[in-house]
């Protein structure tokens, strides 16, 4: 079995861990996180310890990382992590709950992650490591830069898009059409009805902005 070393190890690492598992395509040969003991087990995987580490496990032949590190609008972590990965070599591949459902005609791209009955359905894209949380929807033709992170139950209609490291709130829907831009942040139960500008903060419903991020 292929083997993958999770990056970060708190709550959103563990709902990874769990696709990873269930999908049976990887083994998790490591967990990396510096708040957990080194030598440890998380979810039966062995805690690496820091990113420091990472160096060595890529000289022992591990190349694949799933990032663990999730994000509630800062996006900060997560990219730095990703790129400092990426830097030292390692893939990542799109990972898929086996319980979500992705079009064959939907692409994800490196690192994206969809999680447990989120559906992806056929012509929308994601950048790098979106994620797709549990429950959320994301319509036929949606566009979605790299990070963005569509939480739990939240419904992206038809054709929306999504820009680069932008957050839509647990529970939110976006109605077909529409533009979020750039790190903006829409909060969870919001309903979107018009484009919205980047580096915003909305919320609300109807959806209004409630100032800068
Ligand atoms: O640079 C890093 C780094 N920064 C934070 N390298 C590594 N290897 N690990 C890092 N971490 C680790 O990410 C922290 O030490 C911590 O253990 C973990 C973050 O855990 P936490 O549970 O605080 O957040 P999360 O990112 O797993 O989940 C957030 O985002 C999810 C999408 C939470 O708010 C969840 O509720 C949410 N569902």
């Amino acid at each position: 079995m292929e083997k993958i070393i999770v990056l970060g190890g708190g709550g959103h690492a563990k709902v990874v861990m769990d696709a990873i598992l269930a999908a049976g395509k990887y083994e998790i040969a490591a967990v990396v996180d510096p708040a957990l003991k080194k030598g440890s087990k998380l979810m039966g995987a062995e805690v690496a310890g820091e990113d420091e580490e990472l160096a060595g496990l890529f000289s022992r032949g591990l190349k694949t990382c799933a990032l663990g590190v999730g994000s509630v609008g800062d996006i900060t972590a997560r990219r730095d992590l990703y790129s400092i990965a990426k830097k030292m070599g390692f893939e990542f591949p799109a990972l898929v709950h086996p319980r979500a459902f992705v079009s064959s005609f939907a692409l994800l791209g490196e690192g994206t992650f969809v999680a447990a009955q989120a559906a992806v359905n056929p012509g929308a894209e994601t950048g790098v490591c979106c994620l797709i949380n549990t429950g959320a929807v994301v319509e036929h033709d949606c566009r979605l830069g790299d990070f963005v992170h569509v939480s739990p139950k939240a419904v992206l209609c038809g054709n929306v898009a999504v820009e680069q490291g932008a957050h839509i709130g647990a529970g939110a829907t976006v109605i077909e059409g529409r533009r979020i831009g750039r790190n903006a942040l829409v909060g969870a139960g919001s309903l979107v009805t018009g484009d919205i500008g980047p580096d915003s903060l909305w919320y609300g419903v109807p959806a209004r902005e409630k100032g800068k991020r």
